[in-house]
């Protein structure tokens, strides 16, 4: 076979986001596109001798970009590629194969909650050999490629059967065609205590776990059904599809409104469960109450050590900046450190790498620990079970009693999508020209005590990250937060993150959009959100 090298040029704007490159589809698909990209990827971290991991969450194009991957992987001299049969992996369980066979790295074709098909979006990442999303200083120099590549490597060859499991050869590299699933729900039956959660399920527990037609659909199905004897049928919408059957696989309970349905319908099953494209974010949900992901990673870090993989206790919780500080107050009583970091998985690598953190979680429906280095849908999903069985609790006790102890940050976020992003730029300039001029301007009844724009640096290797969301606090521990996602691939979406805490015993069972009506009033006034976007109201509420 030939390896052949194809002259090319720059394509503008190929700049990894907060979670790798996110296009449209048919950007992906256009000429030299995806090759630009996944050379720059090879050109910075090197092949010849190489090993890595390759999959994606099955969306459309994948299995076509997977084989364009294998091909110039064998052209750049890498030795071997592990790739999920099918091409599919969802991203945690890419992050473990990356540890577990201790590889270079891996690419991960996902363009995670973002909905998919001909005309909706595609993405590639890099991970690296820890397993965790490349850090900026990693992706800013495959940017850097990507704006002087002149050539290309590829293997002139047909595609390789991705569809059977075993060892083929691609030229001089090998190509080890794995079950997607084996080993990572191995590793959950590592971590949590499976014999609890089966007996919980033989007593009559009931739950429900919508899939949304993504990638965990055989995870789930294998782990929940097969190997924890959950009714047939727990799992819904479980074969993945190229389109996702429609869905918007995004599980906040805007897009998995079937579940929410379900759950805060009559005969509602005992807990409720979603997760997104690529299966590293969740939604969980009780009979007749919603987790909001603040809360739920502060429930988690308070009850891990009910699990056998956290029996030991925790090191320390992180968390992005966004998300509520209700996490804070559990490390506080467990006499462990709390980490704040900008929003990005990637921030918590260095924790979980240097043992300083053990649990991490996002208010964008992310959590998990140092057993990947990825966020983990059905891992926090199974911890959750895992939580239920030993305690006996429901998930609204569990949450009661939780406010109860700790008090109650109540959450929200606000986004506003498909801005135009001059629009959205125009809004944030203004609001950082005017940070100085806030503290003790008063607004619906609360004075402000402070508001920067959040810097990060990093505790492990000193990298310090600027601009990474506007903070305003309040003298009432309120707090509002303006960020611009990094995820979307059409204009700009702003994201409004709302938070009020109230310490109790009263007032702690209010309805969240209620709770924060002054600071969402407040949020508006000081932005002039309507003025610059022109939407009154938000499109998504989490
Ligand atoms: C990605 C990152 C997350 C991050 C999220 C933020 O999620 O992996 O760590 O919290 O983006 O998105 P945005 O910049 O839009 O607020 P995912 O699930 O898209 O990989």
């Amino acid at each position: 076979m030939t390896a052949l090298t194809i002259q090319t040029q720059p394509i503008a704007g190929q700049k990894p986001g907060t979670s790798g490159l996110r296009k449209k589809t048919p950007v992906f698909m256009g000429p030299h596109y995806l090759e630009n990209f996944v050379q720059a990827i090879f050109d910075v971290v090197g092949t010849k001798g190489k090993t890595f991991v390759l999959g994606g969450d099955g969306r459309y194009f994948n299995d076509r970009a997977a084989q364009v991957i294998l091909r110039m992987a064998a052209a750049n001299g890498a030795a071997r590629v592990i790739v999920g049969q099918g091409a599919v992996l969802s991203t945690p369980a890419a992050s473990h194969l990356i540890r577990l066979n201790q590889t270079d790295g891996g690419i991960i074709m996902s363009a995670s909650h973002n909905p998919g098909g001909p005309n909706e979006d595609f993405g590639v990442k890099f991970n690296m050999p820890n397993g965790g999303p490349a850090p900026e200083s990693v992706t800013e120099a495959m940017y850097q490629r990507t704006t002087e590549i002149t050539e290309y490597h590829i293997l002139q060859a047909q595609d390789v059967d991705l569809g059977t499991v075993g060892r083929v050869m691609l030229g001089a590299m090998v190509v080890d065609v794995v079950d997607p699933v084996a080993d990572y729900a191995d590793l959950m039956e590592s971590l949590f205590d499976f014999d609890k959660i089966t007996a919980m399920f033989a007593a009559g527990f009931r739950m429900r776990m919508d899939s949304m037609c993504a990638v965990t659909g055989p995870y789930a199905v294998d782990i929940l059904e097969r190997r924890l004897g959950a009714k047939p049928g727990t799992v819904t919408h479980a074969t993945p599809l190229p389109d996702f059957g429609g869905m918007h696989p995004d599980p906040n309970p805007t897009w998995a409104h079937e579940l929410m349905a379900e759950m805060m319908g009559t005969d509602a099953p005992d807990f409720g469960a979603a997760s997104d494209g690529d299966g590293d974010r969740n939604m969980v949900v009780g009979r007749g109450i919603y987790v909001s992901p603040s809360d739920s990673l502060a429930v988690l870090a308070a009850n891990a050590h009910l699990a056998k993989g956290y029996r030991g206790g925790l090191k320390g919780i992180a968390r992005s900046m966004p998300t509520s500080a209700a996490a804070d107050r559990v490390a506080a009583a467990l006499g462990i450190a709390a980490y704040e970091t900008p929003t990005g998985w990637k921030f918590f690598g260095n924790l979980l790498d240097a043992g300083k953190a053990t649990i991490c979680g996002e208010e964008s429906f992310g959590t998990g620990s140092d057993h990947v280095r990825e966020k983990d849908g059905l891992w926090a999903i199974l911890l959750w079970l895992n939580i239920l069985a030993v305690r006996g609790d429901s998930v609204a006790d569990i949450l009661a009693a939780h406010w109860a102890k700790f008090g109650r940050n109540y959450y929200s976020r606000h986004d506003f999508e498909a801005i135009a992003t001059d629009k959205a730029d125009a809004m944030v300039t203004a609001l950082r020209a005017g940070l100085g001029d806030l503290p003790g301007r008063k607004l619906q009844g609360m004075e402000i005590a402070s508001a920067d724009d959040f810097a990060y640096t990093d505790p492990v290797d000193g990298s310090v990250s600027a601009k990474q969301g506007i903070r305003v606090n309040f003298t009432d521990g309120s707090r509002i937060v303006y960020r611009l996602s990094g995820t979307g691939t059409e204009g700009a979406t702003l994201r409004v993150y709302l938070e009020r805490y109230v310490a109790g015993p009263e007032g702690l069972d209010r309805d969240a959009q209620e709770a924060l009506a002054p600071v969402i009033a407040a949020a508006h006034d000081l932005a002039g959100i309507t003025r610059f976007t022109g939407k009154a109201a938000p499109d998504v509420v989490t």
